[in-house]
């Protein structure tokens, strides 16, 4: 069994390539739930549906979240009403918030009801959120601290950060079968996530840390970091903001306790040494996963790393 611990896009897009090269129902994906967040009253889980619709072939591969032809209707019959409407949430994805929010207000756990969402689109990977309890992921900028979504999309993450605190993890556990999972699974993948606001927010919790660094030597990582730049979104900006050097080094130093490899990019070769003098094993392969076929490359690759 192969677990992965993902974070939105680039979680989505390896775990795309992973399910090509491995039996999907031999895949877990322990998934981020500090970027949720409710609007007009629907508890909507950004980093579940982005994995979700990719792994179901729905995803708009423009923007990476969100469906492919999707229509705007409601967003557009709401701001009639003056409502803030700069998280957009489509007409058909809407039907995911409206069922679990319905699930969760009837008591169902959000584990449960992230089963039923898999199903529903037909998944035979099993999708786990981090947690059932509430962790929100909450930054400050310009002294103020903020929602991570108001951060991410209001801000459109131009602001510069000066602290992430995972809100509610202390008291948090584990979804159920996350730990045993991680316990028993014959590779352990951290995906091309953001480093400090979607795999950290899943080491947050209690006994999660632990339990990936005690199967270390089975764990690889990928890099979200190629050529010094973030693939996707703020996660170079946010290495040099709060202090880490923002490489494929700086990733390294933060993930060797955790896992034994590092796979990089090749544009990245050169910091192969500097990576292993950082206490992990490197891999240089092509990472960038331009199309699903890249991305079962990858996937192979991260694969042989601990089962050549
Ligand atoms: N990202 C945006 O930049 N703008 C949006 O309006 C937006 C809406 C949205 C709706 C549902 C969903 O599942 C994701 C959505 N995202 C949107 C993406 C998302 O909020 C972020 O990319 C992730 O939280 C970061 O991983």
């Amino acid at each position: 069994m192969i677990v992965a611990l993902a974070g939105g896009v680039g979680a989505a897009r390896l775990l795309r390539g992973l399910v090509r090269v491995v039996a999907p129902a031999d895949v877990t994906a322990v998934v981020n739930t500090g970027d949720d967040v409710v609007l007009h009253g629907l508890h909507v889980s950004p980093d579940l549906d982005t994995v979700t619709y990719t792994l179901a072939e729905a995803v708009n591969d423009e923007t990476g979240w969100g469906l492919a032809g999707e229509t705007w209707t409601v967003m557009d019959a709401l701001e009639r009403f003056g409502v803030e409407t700069w998280f957009r949430l489509g007409d058909r994805d809407l039907a995911t918030h409206l069922y679990r929010t319905t699930r969760l207000a009837a008591g169902a756990p959000l584990s449960s009801v992230t089963a039923e969402i898999a199903r529903g689109w037909g998944l035979e990977v099993r999708l786990l959120p981090m947690t059932d309890d509430r962790v929100e992921t909450r930054v400050t900028v310009e002294g103020t601290e903020i929602g991570f979504q108001d951060y991410f999309v209001r801000r459109r993450h131009s602001v510069a950060v000066e602290r992430i605190r995972f809100a509610g993890a202390e008291q948090a556990r584990p979804a159920p079968g996350v730990v045993d999972a991680l316990g028993t699974a014959d590779v352990v993948v951290v995906c091309p996530s953001n480093p400090l606001l979607s795999i950290a927010p899943l080491l947050a919790l209690p006994g999660l840390r632990d339990a990936v660094e005690a199967r270390r030597s089975h764990t690889v990582a990928v890099s979200p970091i190629v050529g010094g730049v973030a693939l996707k979104g703020p996660a170079d900006r946010l290495l040099t903001e709060l202090g880490h050097e923002t490489s494929v080094v700086g990733v390294a130093r933060l993930y060797a306790s955790l896992a034994a490899t590092l796979v990089i990019d090749e544009a990245d070769a050169r910091l192969a040494g500097a990576i292993e003098d950082a206490g992990m094993r490197c891999v240089v392969a092509p990472a960038v996963m331009h199309d699903p076929a890249a991305a079962a490359a990858l996937a192979k690759t991260v694969l042989d790393c601990v089962t050549p």
